[in-house]
């Protein structure tokens, strides 16, 4: 049995896509897909070691998954692994095949297309779009001669599949990202999907758009020279949203770190905490993943990273590092 390990968001969804409508790499006759949300990416040690013929792994930090890669590397099980996270020490093993790249400017379906020769490039720009890979995304579109107009639908289509991978768990979610990425199989050329009335493009065009009007009208906690940041309810809809709010904050003012803050759902007896998301300043892609590291419960990457619970009474701290680092 084939496992394709891959994290739920425009990023791994779409660089799985390329790797299975491709005739140029062999394709599995019978596959079980681990994936879940955005944020989950433990998702190695998911795959049944018994079972596991051949393994490939995309989009998630092999940091953070090493000790499940050297579970199966030990049993002698291939693993193909493309990703752009930090990924540690890389283990020296002949069953391990790696595309490693963590700079800030590519993604794993930018990896995985290179890996392609371009082969669905339409689909790869539309990922890099989604992962907030704008300079990337329109230098790689402007070399295949992509319209402006074009730039623009796969720019959008890229925002709604990432958005579907934002929430809690996947109870938060429009649609399963293995249900996703089975959806969107059906498309080899991504213009199809837009074209088509009631596809799950528009599908999610319509959802984003509502859960988008609702984050606008949300709280501003703090507004300085290095950061604003906002915080969003405890909803489902808030949970969805907060990744591609954080990125069009960012986007609007490039010089300034955005952090998204949300309660989370806390039980009576449990202490209160708040989910962080940080985007360093766009035009100072650095510090988020060590600031957040610096705090329990934080990781990710120089340009994005997170808190998954932060102690409600360590929210100043938080703001104080942040302004301090980018000051
Ligand atoms: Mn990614």
């Amino acid at each position: 049995m084939h496992f394709d390990v891959f994290n739920g968001d425009a990023d791994g969804i779409i660089a799985l896509l390329q790797l299975r409508l491709s005739h140029n790499t062999p394709q599995p006759s019978e596959v079980t897909l681990v994936t879940g949300v955005k944020r989950d990416i433990s998702l190695l040690a998911q795959v049944e070691i018994n079972q596991a013929t051949s393994v490939v792994v995309l989009d998630i930090s092999m940091e953070k998954n090493s000790t499940a890669l050297a579970n199966l590397l030990a049993r002698e099980i291939p693993v193909f692994y493309v990703d752009h996270h930090r990924a540690g020490d890389i283990p020296k093993s002949t069953h391990l095949t790696s595309l490693i790249d963590t700079d800030a400017n590519t993604c794993t379906s930018l990896l995985v297309n290179k890996h392609l020769n371009n082969e669905f490039v339409n689909w790869a720009v539309t990922a890099a779009f989604g992962d907030n890979m704008q300079a990337s995304a329109q230098s790689l579109s402007e070399e295949v001669c992509l319209s402006k107009e074009q730039q623009l639908l796969l720019k959008e289509l890229g925002i709604y599949i990432n958005y579907n991978g934002y929430g809690g768990s996947v109870d938060d979610l429009h649609f399963h990202p293995a249900q996703l990425f089975k959806k969107l199989l059906e498309y080899p050329n991504p213009f199809d999907l837009i074209n088509e009335t009631g596809s799950v493009y528009h599908q999610l065009k319509k959802a984003y758009l509502a859960d988008m009007a609702k984050a606008k009208g949300s709280m501003v906690l703090l507004e300085n020279e290095q950061l604003t940041a906002v915080q969003l309810a405890d909803e489902p809809w808030a949970r969805r949203v907060s990744g591609v709010f954080g990125n069009e904050l960012a986007n609007a003012s490039p010089d300034k770190a955005h952090i998204v803050v949300t309660l989370n759902n806390a039980d009576i007896n449990t202490d209160k905490t708040y989910t962080i998301s940080l985007r360093a300043p766009l035009n100072n892609k650095q510090g988020a993943g060590d600031i957040c590291a610096s705090f329990p419960t934080g990781g990710g990457r120089a340009a994005a990273a997170g808190v998954n619970a932060l102690p409600v009474e360590m929210l100043g701290d938080f703001f104080d590092s942040v302004a301090k680092y980018y000051s």
